[in-house]
């Protein structure tokens, strides 16, 4: 415990100076990213009167999260409304720069990056790294911090992380250690549990329902592979969720779920097969082009469509799609229906 109180003491050395900081988690951000980024900011503000505002690059997707952020204040700025210049302090939350997954510039130098994937992104130059892949949540390692730094845990930065461990620890079947059940009981003290059904709970549009529906019919299987086409979304969170929800039928171990959203076309690559990598398979598709993040199992990926013909979008999305059926191995194989 004592070198922990070191690290955190560590991490505010370096933002004492500091006028405003830049907190980012990825753009595919997740209740644990979100979370842990709410914990910075609060650490910050209470430990060094420090303001931070909390951004990144994609929009807020499923409507657990949106509804997440609402009930308990967690205020995102939209990375396209952001000034570099604007922050003398970068912080990278559950995410690493260079990773193609966030929206901090390339050519810039993070200050203070926390996170529990594996190290992978270009980490030079950085004061101070925080990767422990010993743990199933960025949520637990803040939790740590602010337990080091004696910040009152107030009841909707609590909630926030506990919902942070639960999700990414996928209610404790995936990755879970003891420090993510030790962080887990802390704040089971203080966390508002009503919030926390409610953002479980979120109340979905009938739009939802119907993209469901044609994701259903679309939905095909080639061999032990399901892919569904969504076409035209207009939640784009929905990609996601559906990918998990086909993971379940039986038969199928490996899923890509695929749409355009706002001229950009998404895809989501869930897998169980030994040998697929969901995380490689998008980067693959995508190429230098698009940006793609996640790990073995999951995955999610975009790339920006050509659009100046109809037709040269529907070509792009193809080739797109196309190198994904190549990686998983279903090219020219027969289609069939689930439905
Ligand atoms: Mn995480």
């Amino acid at each position: 415990m004592k070198m922990k109180k070191k690290r955190v003491e560590e991490l505010l050395a370096i933002a004492r100076e500091k006028k405003r900081a830049l907190i980012m988690p990825h753009n595919y951000a997740d209740p644990d990213a979100m979370a842990a980024a709410l914990a910075i900011k609060t650490l910050f503000k209470k430990k060094l009167k420090l303001p931070s505002i909390i951004s990144f690059g994609g929009g807020v997707g499923r409507n657990e999260n949106r509804v997440m952020c609402e009930c308990l204040n967690i205020e995102i700025t939209p990375f396209k409304d952001i000034d570099m210049e604007d922050y003398d302090l970068y912080v990278l939350v559950d995410c690493q720069p260079s990773t193609g997954n966030n929206s901090f510039p390339e050519d810039l130098t993070a200050h203070i990056i926390i996170d529990h994937h594996p190290p992978e992104g270009v980490l030079e130059g950085v004061s101070f790294v925080e990767l422990r892949e010993d743990v199933g949540s960025s949520s637990t390692i803040v939790t740590e911090y602010l337990i080091d730094a004696g910040v009152r845990m107030d009841k909707n930065l609590a909630s926030a992380l506990l919902y942070g461990i639960k999700t990414d620890c996928l209610n404790f079947t995936r990755k879970t250690r003891e420090d993510d059940l030790k962080a887990y009981l802390y704040l089971f003290r203080f966390a508002d549990l009503e919030k926390i059904s409610l953002i479980e709970g979120a109340g979905l549009p009938k739009e939802y329902f119907k993209s469901l529906n044609g994701a259903v019919e679309d939905a095909g299987t080639y061999d032990d592979v399901l892919v569904s086409d969504l076409g035209d979304l207009s939640n784009p969170g929905a990609i996601g969720e559906f990918a998990d929800m086909f993971l379940r039928l039986e038969g199928v171990n490996t899923i890509l779920c695929f749409g355009v959203h706002d001229e950009t076309l998404l895809i989501s690559v869930r897998s169980l097969k030994p040998g697929v990598h969901a995380g490689k398979v998008i980067r693959y598709a995508v190429g230098k082009r698009g940006t793609a993040g996640g790990h073995e199992t999951m995955a999610g990926g975009q790339i920006r469509l050509l659009t100046e013909t109809k037709k040269e979008e529907d070509e792009h999305k193809k080739a797109v799609i196309g190198r994904v059926f190549n990686r998983l191995g279903i090219e020219g194989k027969r289609k069939r229906k689930i439905v």
